[in-house]
């Protein structure tokens, strides 16, 4: 195995990712700015697939139309000659002081009027540029207090913004779905829709719930001390997993955004065995920020590695999965007994059943042990590479 990338693997990554300048709440930029089309041919020659952006990592702020329109063309140039696509873009609706208490939820209703027609006006170059998927985070809908924001009123604005944004796509016939990236906190103290389960439910109250789904990143749910592969399970099983955020974290601290693989590798090697065999065919999207101490040799190994480590944990899984051990051992743990329905014999059937419930020997069940140490011991040794 040569682990190295293809486009076929779909790897993509955010134009501010291998673009942080490495400037954090304590410190300076420790890079000089990259030119989006140098990020393009040097992503391209390290075998991606894609690129995303928000429209202020291609388009400075307050670029005039003019300058608007040279660095799309130099984009545009870029893309077409390495070949690589834009599935995604987003809006930055967190940067500008004018979004400091958010954007479709901000008290202030001109700033969230601002915010939809900034956003609407990606939403047009996206399309342009071939993005199927466009992805909000909300990361500055929020709070750190509790009288500043009536949580319900803003969350009637969050469904009103996405219900507009909605029309917009319908009436302009775009092909472009929406998918909501859950974060609990940073920025802002609390952020609305703060983690994966909360997402869907709201879906369910929009307008048109099929144009949304979620985006959600490994270190927001693990900020949360959430189980990163249940989260993703529960999404492919709503049909909502349009998008996904790629990163690494180490419990429950600050966003870290360390590269794929890093922090929780076992977390890691459960979502990759997820996402190779439960359907998911969209990109596989690297949102993670090279450290500060990198330079840009470094940035690139750091990009290189989250592909790299994505390509060893597929072929780990992939072995775990066809170990003759492992399959007995998931047959001992009883995992195709939970795939069988609990009463194929309806209600009916379950009240008639005597084995059910009367003559069940609750003591012997109880005494059944469930093998699940084996079968880990397994998975681990399949990740640890001294099997197979
Ligand atoms: C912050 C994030 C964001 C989103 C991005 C794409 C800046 O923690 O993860 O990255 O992913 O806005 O929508
Ligand atoms: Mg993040
Ligand atoms: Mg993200």
């Amino acid at each position: 195995m040569n682990y190295r990338p293809t486009p076929e693997d779909k790897f993509s990554f955010g134009l501010w990712t291998v673009g942080w300048q490495g400037r954090d709440p304590f410190g300076d930029a420790t890079r000089t700015p990259l030119d989006p089309a140098d990020s393009v041919r040097h992503l391209a020659e390290l075998g991606a697939y894609g690129v995303t952006f928000h429209d202020d990592d291609l388009i400075p702020f307050g670029s005039s139309d003019t300058e608007r329109d040279g660095h799309v063309k130099r984009f545009r140039e870029a893309l077409d000659a390495t070949g690589l696509v834009v599935p995604m873009a987003t809006t930055n609706l967190f940067t500008h002081p004018v979004f400091k208490d958010g954007a479709f939820t901000a008290n202030d209703r001109d700033v969230r009027r601002y915010a939809l027609r900034k956003t609407i006006r990606n939403i047009d170059l996206a399309v342009e540029l071939g993005a199927r998927t466009y992805v909000a985070w909300g990361g500055r809908e929020g709070a750190e207090s509790g009288a500043a924001k009536d949580v319900r009123d803003a969350l009637e604005r969050m469904k009103e913004a996405f219900d507009l944004l909605g029309a917009y796509v319908t009436e302009q016939g775009y092909d472009l779905r929406f998918a909501i990236e859950p974060k609990p906190n940073e920025p802002r103290g609390d952020i609305l829709l703060p983690t994966v389960g909360h997402a869907l439910a709201f879906i369910e109250r929009l307008e048109r719930p099929e144009l949304y789904g979620v985006n959600p990143e490994v270190g927001h749910e693990q900020m949360a001390g959430l189980n990163f592969p249940h989260a993703i399970a529960q999404a492919l099983w709503a049909g909502k997993l349009f998008h996904i955020d790629l990163n690494g974290q180490s419990g429950i601290k600050y966003d870290q955004d360390l590269r794929f693989g890093a922090g929780d590798l076992r977390s890691a090697f459960w979502l990759v065995d997820l996402l190779e065999r439960g359907g998911y065919d969209g990109s596989r999207h690297f949102d993670f920020k090279p450290p500060r101490t990198e330079d840009y040799s470094g940035v690139w190994a750091s990009a290189a590695g989250c592909m790299r480590n994505y390509l060893i944990l597929r072929d780990r899984a992939a072995a775990f999965r066809t170990d003759p051990d492992v399959v007995e051992a998931l047959r001992a743990a009883r995992l195709p007994e939970l795939a069988r329905p609990t009463a194929e014999d309806g209600l009916a059937g379950l009240l008639a059943d005597r084995s059910a419930y009367e003559a069940f020997d609750v003591e012997a069940a109880a005494a059944r042990g469930m093998a699940f140490e084996r079968l880990d011991q397994l998975a681990m040794e399949h990740l640890l590479g001294v099997r197979g």
